[in-house]
């Protein structure tokens, strides 16, 4: 693979504000100092390309396996460890007693993380008629546990386990039919929105009558190191909870409980930041959706439930594996983009922009500076997102809250290789729900306080919506 040092690609015209620094970058270094922001350490050329998705870890694969590569700067330990984390991301894990990858279940969704991040990417719901396999559905009655968390349902706790080893019974099945409606755009082009209607079946205990659920696909897993090593105090900077500024859009922060650090921290990973930390999304993975215990979850997810099996043995996965798995997602690089040149991507850019997707879908960030783990470091990303939560009105609602995040509110997911989508998973299936079937579907479905967003794409003219649509195919 060649690394974005060894490249001089062409920038694409009129991309960014950058431009300047490539083609006059040492005069306009000398003349304008202030602008270059030298601190702290110094940009190379490369930096400065905002196809760069990933900053100095974007690798060039537009193909199938385009999500799947390790950082291309980093040490050989570190790649001997990212390789470790890769085999255990894919371990199929089995029922105990067993000599290899023991502890599956008693209830779980799936048997390994890959079944449902395929290709490191994103999963989809079921086909008609089909069980559920990279989309899962997490479980709470009101209230809130002593963190601010769902409080678990009784009987199926956080999530629900539509699959379990023999002798124990599933949870339950799920079905989901689609309701259909025709949407006729201003300028006579039309689009289909279709919503899930989702049932749960041959429950094995009864329901709590006052149940909330939460549907979620499981989204891509690359590039999340970066995200991970963006400063705390910079998601804050970009919350306006009560929309100071005037402009509709009020991200906010979600609060939640680290489990290694027995603290509250900023929640940064999963459809609604639930989780703060890698290390504990990768943890919550195995417990909940594979049913294998390690050091951050120690209990079973049935503890407490008529399937607990009472056994109080020793956990089903090393610390030394978790740690693997998490730094292997840590480590998993961003896809450079593609056709930044292309004029209607151009111009589509500006669109993104004037239709204030930009708000929310914050293109750049720079990553903290970080001595521990270099790779990381001071890296300048374009992932466009503000890991912040926001209101995206009843019809995305799950209307089940999270810590501080409301039903109708979720975390604005980043955008960067979502062009490689249909590439790399082979389907376009968008949205925490996996509800939209391509990228205009999923920009329709915006509302609340993207709503104006979603009101100007369907004012645009046809050409104008396919260049905003060509700039999202470029990420
Ligand atoms: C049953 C399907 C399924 C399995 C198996 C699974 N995941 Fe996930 N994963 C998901 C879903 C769904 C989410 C989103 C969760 C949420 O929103 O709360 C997710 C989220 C994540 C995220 C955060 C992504 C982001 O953008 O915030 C990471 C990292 C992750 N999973 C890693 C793993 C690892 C490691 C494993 C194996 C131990 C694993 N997953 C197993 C479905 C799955
Ligand atoms: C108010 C903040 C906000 C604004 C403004 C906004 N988005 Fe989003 N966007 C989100 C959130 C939050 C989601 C996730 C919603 C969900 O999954 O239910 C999302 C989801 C998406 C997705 C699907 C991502 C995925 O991984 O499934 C795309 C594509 C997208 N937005 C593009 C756009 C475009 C284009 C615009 C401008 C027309 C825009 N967004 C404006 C917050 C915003
Ligand atoms: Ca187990
Ligand atoms: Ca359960
Ligand atoms: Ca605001």
């Amino acid at each position: 693979m060649r690394s974005i040092q060894d490249l001089s690609r062409p920038m694409s015209a009129g991309t960014t504000n950058l431009r300047p620094f490539r083609s006059i970058g040492v005069l306009v270094c000398v003349l304008a100092l202030a602008s270059c922001r030298k601190e702290p350490g110094s940009w190379t050329a490369s930096e400065e390309h905002p196809w760069a998705s990933g900053g100095s870890q974007t690798v060039f694969d537009a193909g199938t396996g385009a999500f799947s590569h390790g950082f291309p700067q980093m040490s050989a330990t570190a790649s001997t460890l990212h390789g470790i984390g890769d085999i255990q991301f894919e371990q199929t894990f089995v029922s105990a007693p067993a000599p290899v990858n023991p502890g599956l279940g008693p209830v779980f969704n799936s048997v390994s993380c890959t079944s449902c991040h395929v290709g490191d990417g994103r999963g989809k719901p079921p086909a008609a008629g089909e069980q559920p396999i990279s989309m899962l559905f997490r479980l709470s009655v009101p209230g809130q546990d002593v963190f601010g968390g769902p409080l678990p349902a009784p009987g199926f706790g956080g999530q629900l386990q539509p699959r379990a080893i023999f002798g124990v019974q599933p949870e339950a099945d799920v079905s989901i039919a689609w309701t259909e409606e025709e949407v006729i755009l201003p300028d006579g082009g039309t689009a289909h929105l279709r919503t899930p209607q989702i049932a749960f079946t041959n429950a094995y205990t009864a329901f709590p009558g006052d149940m909330l659920w939460s549907p979620r696909v499981a989204p891509p897993v690359f590039g999340l190191g970066l995200l991970e090593a963006i400063a705390g105090a910079d998601i804050r900077s970009n919350a306006d909870e009560q929309d100071a500024n005037a402009d509709g859009i009020s991200g906010k922060v979600n609060e939640v409980w680290d489990i290694a650090q027995q603290r509250t921290a900023i929640g940064r990973f999963g459809w609604k930041a639930e989780q703060p930390t890698l290390l504990q999304q990768c943890a919550a993975a195995y417990n909940e959706d594979m049913g294998v215990t390690n050091p951050l979850f120690i209990l079973e997810s049935t503890h407490g439930q008529p399937q607990y099996d009472g056994l109080n043995d020793d956990v089903e996965l090393t610390d030394s594996v978790l740690h693997a798995v998490a730094f292997y997602v840590r480590t998993l690089a961003v896809p450079a983009r593609r056709n930044t040149g292309d004029p209607q991507v151009v111009r589509g850019e500006e669109l993104f922009s004037a239709a204030k997707c930009d708000r929310c879908h914050i293109p750049e960030h720079r990553t903290a500076v970080n001595v521990a783990f270099p790779p990381v470091s001071n890296q300048r990303i374009f992932p466009y997102t503000d890991l912040l939560l926001h209101d995206m009105g009843d019809a995305l609602s799950d209307n089940r809250p999270s810590y501080r995040a409301e039903g109708a509110e979720w975390r604005t997911p980043p955008l960067w290789g979502i062009g490689l989508t249909q590439v790399v998973n082979g389907h376009q299936n968008f949205l925490h729900d996996g509800r939209a079937r391509s990228l205009l579907e999923a920009v329709l479905w915006h509302g609340g306080e993207a709503e104006a967003s979603a009101q100007a794409v369907r004012m645009m003219t046809a050409s104008e919506r396919q260049a905003l649509l060509a700039f999202l195919g470029s990420l």
